[in-house]
Parts: C-alpha cells; sequence; structure tokens
C-alpha cells in the first residue's frame, strides 16, 4: 500500500541556489520557486505536496547572522503543525552554522528538516542544486512505516545526507562541499536512497511539543591557537568587552603550548566566569586531554572538553545554552554531554 503524501514547507532563504540565468541579458537573476512546478515539472511525480515560503529579504548567506536563526525557527514553528517535513534552501557558505543552530533551537524536534543549497546557481544548466533540491524534498517527505524518516536537522547535499551539526563546508569549488569527518552519513544517495537509520536520532514517543529556544547568547570567540602566538595577542582575545565563551581551536587531540603564560591566561579568562571549550583543529578526530601533558594542563585550569564537534556546532551550542540562562554549573553540565548527537564521548 502507498504511503498518504507528506506535506513539505520549502523555506527559501538565499543563496546560489535561488539564482538563475536571464534569458535575453545573460545576468544572474533571482529564481522564483513559487513557480517550482512549472520549473520541474516532474516534482509532481513525488508523492509531496509542495509549498514554498520565501522569506524577506533573500540573503547571501555571509550575512545570516542569529537573528535570521530565530526567525527560522520561529517560521517551522509556526507551521509545524501543517507539514511533515521542511526543506530550507539556505547559501552554502554558512549553511553548516545555521542548521547546528537550528539543531539546538528546534528542541523535542519530530519532523525532518533538511538542509540544502548549491554551488552552481539553480537555472544555470550545470547546476547541482536541481539534485540536491529534489533529494532533498523526497528525503524530508519519506516516511517508514508510518513515520519520518529522518526526524532531526540534516543537511543533503550531493548524495549524502548528514546529521546537521556534524558537517562543515570544505570546498569552496568542489560540488561535494560538504563533509561531516566524524559522524556517517544518515542516507547515502545512489540509484536508490540508502538509510543509515541505525545512525539517526528518533525522539522517544513521550517526546513532549516542539518548543524554540529563541534567546542565543552573544559574546562568543573562536580563538585558533598557531605556534608563535604571542601572549599579547591572547590576552587581548580574552579581554575582549562582554567575553562569555571562547571556543579554543587546539592542535592534534587537544593540545596546546604548555607554557607558564598561556595557561596562566586561560586561567585568568576561566576565573573571570569565561567558558573554554577545547575542540581540535583537525578535521577528523577527538579532543582527549589526558592523552598528553600538553592537554592535561588545560584539564586542570578547567577547560572543558569539546571531544569531535566542529567549530560550527561548538560555536552554536555555547550561544544556545548561554542563551537559556541558566546556573554556571548547570550550563558547564549541558556544554558536557551531546545534546542533538553533535559530539561522541
Ligand atoms: N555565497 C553563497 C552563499 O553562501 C554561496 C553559495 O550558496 N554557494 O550565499
Amino acid at each position: 500500500m502507498n504511503n498518504p503524501k507528506s506535506s513539505i514547507l520549502i523555506i527559501y532563504t538565499g543563496g546560489t541556489i535561488g539564482m538563475k540565468t536571464d534569458a535575453v541579458t545573460g545576468a544572474l537573476v533571482p529564481f522564483d520557486f513559487s513557480g517550482i512546478y512549472d520549473e520541474f515539472p516532474s516534482l509532481k511525480r513525488l508523492n509531496v505536496d509542495i509549498d514554498v515560503h520565501t522569506t524577506s529579504p533573500v540573503i547571501d548567506s555571509s550575512n545570516v547572522a542569529p537573528d535570521h536563526w530565530v526567525a527560522l525557527a520561529e517560521l517551522i514553528r509556526a507551521n509545524y503543525a501543517l507539514y511533515d517535513g521542511f526543506v530550507v534552501l539556505h547559501g552554502t557558505d554558512t549553511m553548516s552554522y545555521t542548521a547546528s543552530a537550528l539543531s539546538f533551537m528546534l528542541e523535542n524536534l519530530s519532523k525532518p528538516v533538511v538542509f540544502t543549497g548549491s554551488q552552481i546557481p539553480i537555472g544555470v544548466l550545470r547546476t547541482d542544486g536541481r539534485e540536491n533540491l529534489i533529494t532533498a524534498i523526497e528525503i524530508a517527505g519519506t516516511k517508514i512505516d508510518g513515520r519520518p524518516a529522518v526526524p532531526e536537522v540534516s543537511l543533503y547535499f550531493q548524495n549524502r545526507l548528514f546529521r546537521a551539526n556534524r558537517t562543515t563546508k570544505r570546498s569552496a569549488e568542489a560540488l561535494n562541499a560538504f563533509r561531516s569527518y566524524n559522524y556517517p552519513p544518515l542516507a547515502e544517495v545512489g540509484v536508490n536512497i540508502a538509510y543509515n537509520l541505525s545512525a539517526v536520532l528518533r525522539p522517544s514517543d513521550t517526546s513532549p511539543e516542539l518548543r524554540v529556544a529563541s534567546k542565543l547568547a552573544d559574546g562568543v570567540a573562536i580563538v585558533k591557537l598557531f605556534p608563535g602566538m604571542s601572549e599579547g595577542v591572547l590576552r587581548a582575545m580574552l579581554a575582549a568587552p562582554g567575553l562569555r565563551a571562547v571556543v579554543l581551536e587546539t592542535f592534534g587531540a587537544g593540545n596546546a603550548p604548555t607554557s607558564e603564560w598561556f595557561i596562566r591566561t586561560l586561567q585568568e579568562a576561566i576565573g573571570r566566569g569565561v567558558i573554554v571549550l577545547n575542540i581540535t583543529q583537525c578535521g577528523g578526530g577527538k579532543v582527549s586531554m589526558a592523552l598528553y601533558e600538553t592537554g592535561l594542563r588545560l584539564q586542570k585550569a578547567g577547560v572543558l572538553c569539546g571531544y569531535d564537534m566542529t567549530t560550527e556546532a561548538a560555536v552554536t551550542k555555547l550561544m544556545y545554552v548561554l542563551g537559556l540562562g541558566l546556573s554556571a554549573e548547570s550550563t558547564r553540565a549541558l556544554l558536557r554531554r551531546p545534546l542533538r548527537g553533535e559530539f561522541t564521548v
């Protein structure tokens, strides 16, 4: 027996996917997604009903800010009961940040929210956007045994569906622009869509209703270590007004210099209440602070372990957790455990 039709809301926010070549001038102009069935009549063959919402204004994703994440999360909440799934079309440059942020902000999510975009405009003959769009829609609408196949925030790009908060844009050129170095794909797409169901997060049957955390904290910074970083530079960064948390991008398995000034500068910041979260500069692998003396000293100084989290997940998780307005102890407790599958211990 066929599954009943799914209803999908496409939310178009901007980015390259939304451009097409003007037939007369040859210039890139915005593509009107409300005419999606005229442009892609083959979509009618999918077992889905599609509505389109275009955010105003549509933007290049380099202009995305937390206010946009709040508006997007609120839009999903407002339409949550009306649709079986959501496809968010977004510029690729900051898509992993937005999708990671949404994974934290959409508490108790039990429907698919699939992000996608393209490297080549959708209205250009050789576009990668057409396949990304069509497959993202199909995935958002797929049910297995009457339940959504992937009820989490995911990112689909070039034949792979990833957990969104595990992704990072790794190429400005390649069509397979995204990687999830530390977590397997949730689905691989060839002739068929092969879901890796054991890797998918599932809400419990008793999950409460969707809630949107609409307060995101500012005061988060990224400090990337490099050999030769001076005390003055580190001090200045950690003395930034309003600083509340630092994502410390360390070497290898979470290592940093053992010099006195370095540890002292971090300790002073931590003493002032600044949270320091250690993630690795390497794409693959995780922080393990007990492995070397150089990591152990960080641990003793009060630095938190970020395991195999991406920069995008670390930054947005800090914004989300600090935005909850909890005590210092509860805040640190939430940072120590994965909330949406964003790291593996
Ligand atoms: N600059 C574009 C954006 O992120 C890049 C793209 O979508 N491929 O909005």
